[in-house]
């Protein structure tokens, strides 16, 4: 059981490792006064990575070209959007430019320019491998401590048992009292 949880961790937890989410902006979101520049150079954006954009009905996201985004204009834009809550898929390297078409919200900084480098592209070949070698490591390793595990696993059910049996004689015992 222990096995089947800590496989399932690993299970859960390996993609995570893979795809990041990146919060466009953190804490703050898509808004005004906000410096995306710093914001994005700080953060390596691999291709399979994510963009969240979370902002509220004034603003937008548009993506555009370096040249929409270098003059703030979204009249050539190549996605436009507006849920308040929109992922963009950094699905292959290059630059991606997205501006808030808003009024003049994007000359106040709502402007994110991203790299997108090489790396979760070229992993799902290599991530078989990697997801397949904890197992192999999961059924090695417990093979070793099997017996003391075993017991430990053996005192824990007659524990459980004496512990089960006590409740019960108590249930009679109790009924007896009422
Ligand atoms: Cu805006």
């Amino acid at each position: 059981m222990a096995v089947a949880v800590g496989l399932l961790v690993l299970l859960l937890a390996a993609p995570a490792a893979y795809a990041a989410n990146h919060i466009v902006g953190d804490a703050s979101g898509w808004e005004t006064g906000v410096d995306y520049t710093t914001w994005a150079s700080g953060k390596t954006f691999l291709a399979g990575d994510t963009l969240l954009f979370t902002y509220g009905s004034s603003h937008r996201v548009d993506e555009v070209n370096k040249a929409g985004y270098d003059g703030c204009s979204a009249s050539n834009a190549l996605q436009t959007h507006s849920d308040g809550n929109t992922t963009i898929a950094l699905s292959s390297t290059g630059s991606y430019y997205y501006i808030c078409p808003i009024l003049n919200h994007c000359s106040q900084g709502m402007k994110l320019a991203v790299t997108v480098t090489a790396g979760n592209s070229s992993t799902p070949g290599g991530t078989p491998p990697t997801t397949g070698t904890p197992p192999t490591t999961n059924t090695t390793s417990p093979s070793t401590p099997t017996p003391s595990r075993n017991g430990a696993i053996g005192r824990f059910r007659w524990m459980d048992a004496f512990v089960a049996g006590a409740c019960l004689m108590l249930v009679p015992l109790l009924g007896l009292v009422g």
